[in-house]
């Protein structure tokens, strides 16, 4: 069996990292869940089933980054029947329910990356994680000024995210991150039976989201949404 495990494990080949190119938001942009600032926004498709690894087309799901000088702007669309989450406080496990998931490691050397969920009841968890030198999971960390909201629609739920760039200081990398490459993956957790999950992220990984090495390549372009 060890030999079985060891040869599916060495088999294992991914495709490269997704890539996506973060334009400066050309107007402002209202954290209120109503996404049409974001219209002209190119997107990306959060449907890269972690388990079977393939995409897949069954669950929807359109994600996009912008920024400004004052934050970084992420927003989902979440095809859905039936949005599902019952947990309401500040860093309850949202992932153990329905939620999207935005992971960021500025740096893009997987010492440190923040995790960040929002449910459908506009919960969310913040967590710092620390792999190198030695692995810390700090759940009481928490983003300042984050601003998140819901909007629940017929077919399913719209996310809308602004973090400020000044929680990122502590990575001593260029804020806002003009012309730079972050390490960013996005991710949703889908429960059609309230209970049985399914893993989807937008760059490709196995078993597990905290794979800094697989998450995707966002440029922050100087250019604006309208003319990317
Ligand atoms: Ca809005
Ligand atoms: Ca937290």
């Amino acid at each position: 069996m060890f030999f079985l495990l060891m040869t599916y494990f060495t088999s294992v080949t991914l495709p490269p990292p997704e890539s996506y190119t973060a334009y400066k938001a050309e107007r402002p942009i209202v954290v209120d869940g109503d996404l049409s600032e974001w219209e002209n926004v190119p997107y990306v498709e959060v449907n890269y089933d972690i388990e079977k690894m393939k995409r897949v087309d069954n669950i929807k799901t359109f994600a996009r980054v912008l920024w400004d000088k004052e934050n970084l702007y992420i927003s989902f669309q979440c095809k859905d029947d039936e949005p599902w989450a019952t947990i309401t406080k500040r860093d309850g496990f949202l992932w153990e329910e329905e939620a999207v998931e935005v992971f960021i490691d500025p740096k893009g050397d997987g010492a440190r990356y923040v995790e960040l969920g929002v449910n459908p009841l506009n919960a969310v968890d913040d967590i710092l994680i620390i792999r190198k030198p030695k692995y810390r999971w700090l759940l009481n960390w928490n983003l300042f000024d984050l601003k998140t909201a819901v909007k629940k629609k017929k077919d399913g739920w719209d996310v809308e995210i602004a973090i400020p760039w000044w929680n990122f200081l502590s990575f001593e990398v260029p804020l806002p991150p003009v012309e730079q490459t972050w390490r960013i993956q996005l991710c949703r957790v889908e429960r059609p039976d309230h209970k049985t999950p399914i893993w989807l992220s937008w760059s490709p990984t196995y078993q597990t989201f905290h794979k800094p090495e697989t998450f995707g390549k966002v440029f922050f372009s100087s250019r604006q949404d309208a003319h990317p």
